[in-house]
């Protein structure tokens, strides 16, 4: 009897180690992502399994902002380094006075991934809406890789869909792989197996795809490409994984 729970513990601990390795996400994610009245919006920058709610570290990003219209903050500067067991990750807070469609963005700096001999850079975004603006939410960034919203990305009920459109340099992305997954902070959730950690739909001919979450919380969307410039690692060229990453918010339904 003991002999047979030990086989099947073994079987077990081959079978999760010889899963895939576990779909990284750039995050961002805001205290609300609805805002009735002017004030302080802060949120939470990281690198991350979010399914498994295990942590990566982020280093200081090259890049983090807020974009309206056609105006840019650069929120930088007021990033405050926080640790999460061994994790690094970055806490910021920004003033919202008037009405729009705030998109906050960041750009890592590229991470170095052994176990897929390639760096990956996470173009993040997500988008809050202050004061019922509801106008802005479909605005491009011109990041080099990125999921601009079909559908309105607030407001959204658990069991919506959500469509969006992946930009490799500002065009179309056909066929291109897009992981989602659910940020699982409180271990509501859990997984079955290895493959219920990330879903994964393709985006069809014009760069589209839709997606449709059964409950409520925050869900992730990262578009991946390979860049079609490499980096150099120790002297020899190495794959850059791209990905265009999006938070959107779904409110639970009783
Ligand atoms: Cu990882």
């Amino acid at each position: 009897m003991k002999k047979t729970l030990l086989v099947g513990f073994l079987l077990i601990a081959a079978f999760w180690a010889a899963a895939p390795a576990s779909a990284h996400f750039g995050m961002i994610i805001p205290d609300k992502n609805l805002m009735e009245r002017p004030g302080e919006i802060t949120l939470e920058y990281r690198f991350w399994h979010p399914m498994e709610n295990s942590g990566m570290s982020l280093v200081k990003p090259k890049a983090a902002g807020v974009a309206l219209g056609e105006e840019r903050a650069d929120l930088l500067a007021s990033l405050k380094e926080q640790k999460e067991g061994n994790a690094t990750l970055w806490s910021g807070s920004y003033q919202v006075k008037k009405p729009g469609d705030y998109i906050f963005y960041m750009e890592p700096q590229p991470y170095w991934e052994p176990a897929e001999d390639c760096y990956i850079i996470h173009y993040t975004k997500t988008i809050v809406d202050a004061l019922n603006a509801e106008e802005g939410w479909d605005q491009p960034l011109g990041l080099k890789m990125e999921i601009v919203p079909l559908t309105r990305p607030y407001g959204l009920w658990a069991g919506n869909s959500f469509t969006g459109k992946v930009l490799f340099k500002g065009a179309p992305l056909a066929n291109a792989d897009v992981e989602v997954e659910f940020y699982n902070n409180k271990g509501e959730m859990e997984i079955p197996a290895p493959v219920f950690v990330t879903q994964v739909v393709r985006t069809d001919a014009n760069g589209v795809f839709t997606f449709t979450m059964p409950w409520g919380g925050w869900w992730g969307f990262a578009a991946l490409t390979t860049d079609d410039q490499k980096m150099q690692k120790d002297g020899k060229p190495k794959n850059v994984e791209l990905g265009g990453v999006l938070w959107i918010y779904l409110q639970p339904v009783k």
